[in-house]
């Protein structure tokens, strides 16, 4: 029973650093933090993980070919590489996308070079043209992505030449992508990898005619579940146009004329502020950071649209629209929440969803304990300071003043734009301004980055929790502790759980989740046989 605050844990820290030889001990200890959200705290973050120890997170190819153009239905992704890492990356990712009658859809394939080892000894440049053409001549599409693999990094193909010359002989846009695994310490590096090759071969190569009077991206959803499909129908009751989202039910073409939006709404902050930052520069156009994970985070963020754009009807619709909505989400919630009360959840998973599902819980008032994330950076876990006209660098945490410079392209740079963000920048309204996990979580509560293994069920054990939110490598470790395990990446089959009936959606399921006995009759299998012992004969 917690209801008197969380329990302070740091027995629990101490259980779990004993067992590290003196330096890993260290090291882990700086991605520990008893939070308190009074106070600004740092944690460790974004570093390398130590060799031997089981981690949750992913590679930079992940990152990179998975998550940013993953969801990206008009562009066929090759990767060069063996077929393995192909593979592995084959639809598991449950972004849905709705071509229209006639459009393409390449999500469905995995295209590979499919290396060998004689590609490996003399080079797959070779395999990789051949590729790119049977993949032009099969599929017609209007752009190829190729992704670089370990093993093309270390035998030293050019994916960037071979995808010039590709380009030049085809006449289609195709550019290649340096985001082998190893190159970062997470699935972090690929995102960033990924924002730049976007931006420099899509984003303004189309200065579409405007077509509508409020236009948007939203950047940072990538359709798990159907989550998008729910934020794009309550923008276009409300009169909102979207250009194009990076990268949920999206077309590379939509990103071409990404540049004639008047604001990013940036969702991810983790995996796409490059983008926004890079628009922001170029094009002027300024981001605001939003969340629709959730009922009340929809409502607070379509209000922070209508407040942005400053206009009396689009005003009314977004109010009508929450009010509407809130009552049926209300309803439901006040049904769930005597069921679910009091009950305790933890979250380790990826660079934002750890931070943006805990609004749902608190609603239903299901405490979490401890959360965390894979890859994020600090910024993500300690919040930007909101300081109007300065920003602080998401990197480096220099504060810069907020300025947008003219670049090379004059004729797209939207006076308009700088005009209206410098005056409300005037008025105090900050655009920088996002909030970290550490601020909104509980006294008390322990936050942990880059969590593995050992340190799981030492958590599950201290805190019994009802419900542990993560991926498929934890799901069937933490259920033989006799604790459901919600998916958090994939949402197993369920979801959407963005905006209004998303709300509905993940109320329902943590009542069929938390409130049955069910999980308590599991027995695990080291209750009775706590030490496997083997034998190993070496001839
Ligand atoms: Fe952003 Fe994502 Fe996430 Fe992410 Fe991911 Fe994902 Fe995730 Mo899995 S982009 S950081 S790299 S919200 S794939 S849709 S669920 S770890 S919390
Ligand atoms: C990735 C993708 C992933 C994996 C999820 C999981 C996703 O990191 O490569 O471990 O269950 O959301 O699909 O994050």
């Amino acid at each position: 029973d917690y209801t008197n605050g969380l329990p302070d844990p740091t027995p629990l820290i101490e259980d779990i650093l004993a067992k590290y030889p003196r330096k890993v001990a260290k090291k882990r200890d700086k991605a520990m933090v008893i939070n308190d959200p009074e106070k600004d705290q740092e944690i460790q973050a974004n570093v390398r993980t130590i060799p031997g120890i089981i981690t949750q997170r992913g590679c930079t190819y992940a990152g990179c070919k998975g998550v940013v153009l993953g969801p990206t239905r008009d562009i066929v992704n090759i990767v060069h590489g063996p077929i393995g890492c192909s593979f592995y990356a084959w639809l598991t990712r449950r972004n849905q996308t709705a071509p229209a009658e006639g459009e393409g859809n390449f999500i469905p394939y995995a295209f590979s070079t499919d290396m060998q080892d004689e590609n490996i000894v003399f080079g797959g440049e070779v395999k990789l043209k051949e590729a790119i053409r049977e993949a032009f001549e099969l599929f017609h599409p209007r752009a190829i992505g190729v992704f670089s693999t370990c093993p093309v990094g270390l035998i030293g193909d050019d994916v960037h030449a071979v995808s010039r010359e590709m380009k030049a002989e085809l006449g289609i846009n195709i550019f290649g992508f340096s985001c082998e695994g190893y190159r970062g310490v997470s699935q972090s590096a690929g995102h960033h990898i990924a924002n730049n090759q976007v931006f420099s071969h899509l984003v303004g190569k189309n200065d579409k005619e405007r077509i509508g009077k409020f236009q948007v991206n939203l950047l940072g959803e990538y359709n798990i579940g159907g989550d998008a499909f729910e934020i794009e129908r309550l923008f276009e009751e409300a009169g909102i146009t979207l250009i194009s989202t990076f990268s949920g039910n999206s077309t590379t073409e939509s990103m071409e004329y990404a540049h004639t939006a008047d604001l990013n709404m940036v969702m991810c902050h983790r995996s796409i502020n490059y983008i926004a930052e890079m628009m922001e520069e170029k094009y002027g156009i300024p981001w605001i950071k939003v969340n629709f994970v959730g009922a009340t985070s929809a409502a607070k963020s379509l209000k922070k649209i209508a407040e942005y754009f400053d206009d009396a009807e689009l005003t009314a619709k977004v109010d009508a629209i929450v009010e509407r909505e809130m009552a049926k989400v209300e309803a439901v919630r006040l049904a769930v929440k005597p069921k679910v009360e009091g009950k305790l959840a933890m979250m380790f998973v990826g660079g934002s969803r750890a931070h943006h599902y805990q609004d749902l819980f608190e609603e239903l008032g299901i405490r979490v304990v401890s959360a965390g994330y894979e890859f994020a950076h600090r910024d993500d876990y300690e919040g930007r300071k909101v300081i109007p006209n300065i920003k602080i660098d998401a990197d480096t945490r220099n504060i810069e003043e907020l300025t947008v410079t003219k670049t090379e392209n004059p004729a797209l740079w939207r006076e308009d734009l700088v005009a209206k963000k410098a005056d409300l920048e005037a008025k105090g309204y900050a655009f920088a301004d996002y909030e970290g996990m550490m601020p909104q979580m509980k006294k008390n509560s322990l936050v942990i980055d880059d969590v593995n293994h050992w340190e799981t069920e030492k958590l599950i054990e201290f805190y019994q929790p009802d419900v542990f939110c993560a991926g498929i490598k934890e799901k069937y470790v933490v259920q033989k502790f006799g604790v459901p395990l919600k998916q958090l990446h994939n949402y197993d089959a369920g979801g959407p759980y963005t905006c209004f009936d998303g709300a509905v959606n993940f109320y329902k399921e943590m009542q069929r989740m938390l409130d049955t006995k069910i999980w308590k009759l599991v027995d695990t299998p080291w209750k009775n046989e706590p030490e496997i012992v083997g034998s190993m004969t070496i001839e």
